[in-house]
């Protein structure tokens, strides 16, 4: 009986002096263990109790049940404590600052040709002008003949145009959209045609085998040189800015005459010579000229009542020229560190 009385003793100032060195919630879920569990202290102490005699047994059970009582009760005061002070603690470290501003995902953006063409197609729609669209795979009829580029002319040799059949190529300029809408449709007419178009060049700095193009038409009657003039001087003013001039030089195409070359005053120094501009004061943008009146007739138009003009932009071009990418390689890679810029 009184190694019994001594092992509970021992076992109360043992457990005394571990509680009050648990310092955590965890710490004291395994002293509950330790003491009470199945294979615990205590368990191992009241196996002893079925040596005693019956006399001793109530003593020895009064006994053991109140270190046991004592032991529960500290555990249970421990636990209480200290789960309310780590969950202060927690609390503490947690703190949601709700006014911080929050972090911005990236969710994507309109490609940098993309943005350059709607914001030209954009311009136009502006002016009046309405969207037309059509095939990548093109007659040969349409993106040559009916535009007055005979065969034989350099532009349609093989080295220079992806041909799918003898009749049939990739189109090398969005002009035949413009040529199928002058042959369903009576003037007037007033379309922006934008759209990827192919070319058989070498891919490098400056070169794509395919790149982008907008090309503009006006058929009604009455329309001049002064309507092309015009339109291009307000378009140059959006896109490039309120100051921005233009000036035109006499060029060679074979669908328009009289042709030419459009400069507009460099968006860099305003005209008075700079890198951007190597000197010159001015930047070429786009071709233009009055439709040809054969091209007119080829689509069923008679050019004795109506008169147009034509214009054809670089999209990869204008893009470069704009953002100051020396690259045109870069339109194409999908590198997110050159797309990320263009939001
Ligand atoms: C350039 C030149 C140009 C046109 C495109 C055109 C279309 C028809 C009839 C007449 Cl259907 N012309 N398009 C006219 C002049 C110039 O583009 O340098 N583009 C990048």
């Amino acid at each position: 009986m009184s190694d019994l009385k001594q092992d509970l003793a021992r076992l109360k100032t043992a457990f005394d002096e571990a509680i009050t060195e648990a310092m955590s919630s965890s710490a004291v879920e395994q002293l509950k263990v330790q003491f009470l569990g199945k294979k615990g202290e205590m368990t191992s102490i009241l196996r002893g109790m079925g040596a005693l005699s019956a006399e001793e047994r109530p003593a020895a059970g009064q006994l053991a049940n109140q270190v046991r009582e004592h032991i529960e009760a500290k555990l249970e005061s421990a636990l209480t404590a200290l789960k309310e002070k780590e969950k202060d603690l927690r609390l503490k470290h947690e703190k949601i600052d709700v006014t911080m501003p929050g972090v911005r995902q990236f969710q994507g953006a309109r490609h940098p040709l993309t943005k350059v063409i709607d914001e030209i197609c954009g311009i136009f729609l502006g002016l009046g002008f309405t969207i037309a669209e059509g095939p990548e795979v093109e007659l040969d009829e349409y993106n040559f003949e009916l535009l007055r580029i005979p065969e034989g002319h350099p532009a349609r040799d093989t080295q220079d145009t992806f041909y799918i059949t003898d009749k049939m190529v990739l189109r090398t300029q969005t002009s035949p959209v413009q040529i199928r809408v002058m042959k369903e449709q009576q003037p007037p007419i007033k379309i922006v045609c934008p759209g990827k178009v192919y070319r058989s060049d070498a891919l490098d700095a400056t070169h794509s085998p395919i790149f982008h193009q907008i090309e503009g038409l006006v058929v009604d009657k009455g329309v001049t040189m002064g309507d092309l003039v015009g339109s291009l001087q307000l378009f140059a003013r959006q896109l490039f800015g309120e100051k921005t001039q233009i000036r035109l030089r006499p060029h060679h195409f074979p669908f328009t005459e009289p042709s030419c070359e459009v400069d507009i005053t460099c968006w860099n120094c305003g005209g008075s010579g700079c890198r951007t501009c190597k000197g010159e004061g001015w930047i070429e943008v786009l071709g233009a000229g009055m439709v040809h009146p054969g091209v007119l007739r080829n689509c069923g138009i008679d050019p004795e009542v109506y008169s147009g003009f034509a214009f054809g932009i670089g999209v990869e071009r204008t893009a470069m020229g704009r953002y100051g990418i020396d690259d045109i390689r870069n339109f194409y890679e999908n590198d997110l560190r050159f797309l990320r810029q263009f939001r």
